[in-house]
């Protein structure tokens, strides 16, 4: 079934220069970009996006992570892509991400307390409606 979610490159995918290397295998899968734009997201936006997290003790760090510079936001379109999309990102920690995967392949250990992970993708059709909604118009 043809699904849209979102995606998104973080901060350290767009400062360790691997957005055409990610965008690469977006495209390289078959999927297709719908819209794209590069903005530097603001903790009012990130305490919407990342709701489920925000009584997490590693939270203020993961705002500290994510408002550290500009991301890529897209609207990725593809068969079966939520699921497809996180499989290509692989396990949130990157030392457990297998190789193959984007954070298997190309993310590294971080020093922060916030996983640092290069991407981020929809978890469910859901998520992917409202995380649509909030990032694009
Ligand atoms: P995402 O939402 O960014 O696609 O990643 P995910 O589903 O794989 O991971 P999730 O559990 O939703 O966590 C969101 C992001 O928060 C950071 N994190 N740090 N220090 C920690 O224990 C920790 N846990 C999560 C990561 O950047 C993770 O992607
Ligand atoms: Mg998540």
């Amino acid at each position: 079934m043809t699904e849209r979610t979102f995606m998104m490159i973080k901060p350290d995918g767009v400062q360790r220069a691997k957005v055409g290397e990610i965008i690469r295998r977006i495209e390289a899968k078959g999927y297709r970009i719908v819209a794209m734009k590069m903005l530097t997201p603001t903790p009012e936006l990130l305490a919407q996006h990342y709701a489920e997290h925000i009584d997490k003790p590693f939270y203020p760090d993961l705002v500290t992570y994510m408002t550290s510079g500009p991301v890529v936001a897209m609207i990725g379109e593809g068969d079966e892509i939520i699921a497809g999309w996180r499989n290509m990102m692989g396990a949130t920690d990157p030392t457990q991400a297998l190789p193959g995967t984007i954070r298997g392949d190309l993310a590294r250990a971080w020093d922060t307390a916030a996983i640092m992970n290069l991407v981020h993708g929809s978890d469910s059709e859901a998520a992917a409606k409202r995380e649509i909604a909030l990032w694009f118009d």
